[in-house]
């Protein structure tokens, strides 16, 4: 990896073509990397899903971490969950499917998808570092109810290189809220996961169709290839 740093335009190898960005003004997203989603006994698990099909995106996303770390490139982790008094819980969230454990229950790693439970934590191998933004959101998109917009635009931001899990649910929430504002979008493939191989299929694909009508779909090693 090149220790130089960058400057001036990269353009990365994508479908459905070349994404282009300025390294002051691109961040990396790294959604909901926490143990409630990647480790069983927390929320993804209580749902029914098997977690073990996301780890494949961990080590792919490290390398790419590494890389923006490298270049003090912006770096912003986002976090699901609700406040420990779950005053910021909708009761159609909570109750929705009927769960027999619901948000705010408690499991074997503490409370589901509440701040300040071990569950709600990133996963070590993707942990922040000092000077990262950690996002606690709400929702499943990023922007929804939070202040990442305004992080972003405070520092000039207009392409994002989306990591994360899981793909169809708060990775393409929050790549469509962020089009929509105007940012463009590169989600990573090997470096999201989701418990449905159909639907991380289908959801990449819907992105990047009609000319990248969300945006781009690329590789990590074709993003650490172009900015070596
Ligand atoms: N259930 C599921 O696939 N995902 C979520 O609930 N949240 C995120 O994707 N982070």
């Amino acid at each position: 990896m090149s220790t130089h740093t960058t400057t001036g335009a990269v353009s990365v190898p994508a479908e459905p073509y070349e994404f282009t960005f300025d390294p002051a003004r691109v961040a990396l997203l790294c959604i909901d990397f926490q143990r409630d989603f990647m480790e069983k006994g927390g929320f993804g698990e209580s749902l029914g899903n098997d977690v073990s099909t996301l780890r494949g995106s961990i080590e792919p996303t490290k390398a790419v971490l590494e890389m923006f770390r490298a270049h003090d490139w912006m770096v912003i982790h986002t976090r699901e969950g609700h406040r420990e008094d779950l005053s910021d819980l909708f009761p159609a969230k909570r109750d929705r499917g009927n769960p027999t454990l619901r948000i705010g229950d408690d499991g074997p790693m503490g409370r589901l998808l509440t701040r300040g439970s071990a569950g709600h934590e990133i996963i070590p191998e993707l942990a922040p570092i000092e000077g990262e933004v950690v996002l606690d959101k709400p929702g499943k998109g990023a922007f929804y109810g939070t202040d990442l917009e305004t992080i972003l635009r405070a520092r000039g931001i207009t392409s994002l290189i989306l990591t994360g899990v899981t793909t169809e649910v708060c990775v393409q929430s929050t790549a469509r809220e962020a089009n929509d504002r105007g940012f463009e979008c590169l989600i990573l493939s090997d470096c999201t996961g989701s418990y449905f191989p159909e639907f991380y299929e289908s959801a990449l694909n819907m992105f990047k169709a009609q000319g990248g009508i969300v945006g781009w779909v690329g590789t990590s090693t074709d993003l650490l290839a172009a900015v070596d």
